[in-house]
């Protein structure tokens, strides 16, 4: 079902800081950034020196609310303020494939229909509930990225 890991995200309280403190110090290069209303969040995505966008190599996100209602805001909120991993993400060929496959193993899909994600990807994620307490997004990506740097 999947392809590999597509990337790891992490809620973060303060972007500006969270930026800095993964390229000055750790290392990345910014090689996305925008919002994601539907999902309430803002996001950045880190990739290595020379990160191509369609190499096979694994994203960090970071992840921002635009609100205190939003996912990542009301998750925040649980954590007493501190950031931490949110979700991994997988990397699948077909995203609706994908879905059926794994509900017919017996695993909670969030949506009925793929949304829009980063690079214009095409979305969809397992409930914690369903797969160990682990948030899980499926991510297929488009031939063509909107937004990458
Ligand atoms: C909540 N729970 C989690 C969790 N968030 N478990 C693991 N990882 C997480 N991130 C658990 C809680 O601990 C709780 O368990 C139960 O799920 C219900 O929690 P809740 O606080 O009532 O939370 P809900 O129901 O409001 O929301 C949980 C849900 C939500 C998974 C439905 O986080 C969601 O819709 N996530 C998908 C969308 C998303 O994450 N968007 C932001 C990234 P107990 O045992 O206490 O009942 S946007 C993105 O990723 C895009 C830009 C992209 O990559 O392209």
């Amino acid at each position: 079902v999947f392809l590999c890991v597509d990337h790891v995200g992490f809620a973060v309280p303060d972007m500006e800081a969270a930026i800095k403190l993964h390229t000055e110090v750790l290392g990345w290069h910014v090689v996305f950034r925008g919002r994601n209303e539907e999902q309430g969040v803002e996001e950045v995505m880190l990739g290595t020196n020379g990160h191509d966008y369609t190499d096979r190599d694994a994203e960090i996100q970071l992840l921002a609310p635009l609100n205190e209602d939003s996912t990542i805001g009301k998750w925040l909120a649980k954590n007493g303020g501190r950031g931490g991993i949110q979700q991994v993400a997988y990397r699948v060929a077909d995203v609706e494939k994908a879905a059926e496959i794994l509900t017919s193993r017996g695993v909670t899909m969030l949506y009925d229909a793929p949304k829009h994600g980063t690079y214009g990807s095409r979305i969809n994620f397992c409930h914690p509930k369903s797969t160990g307490g682990i948030l899980l997004e499926l991510v297929e990506r488009p031939a063509e990225p909107e937004g990458f740097q």
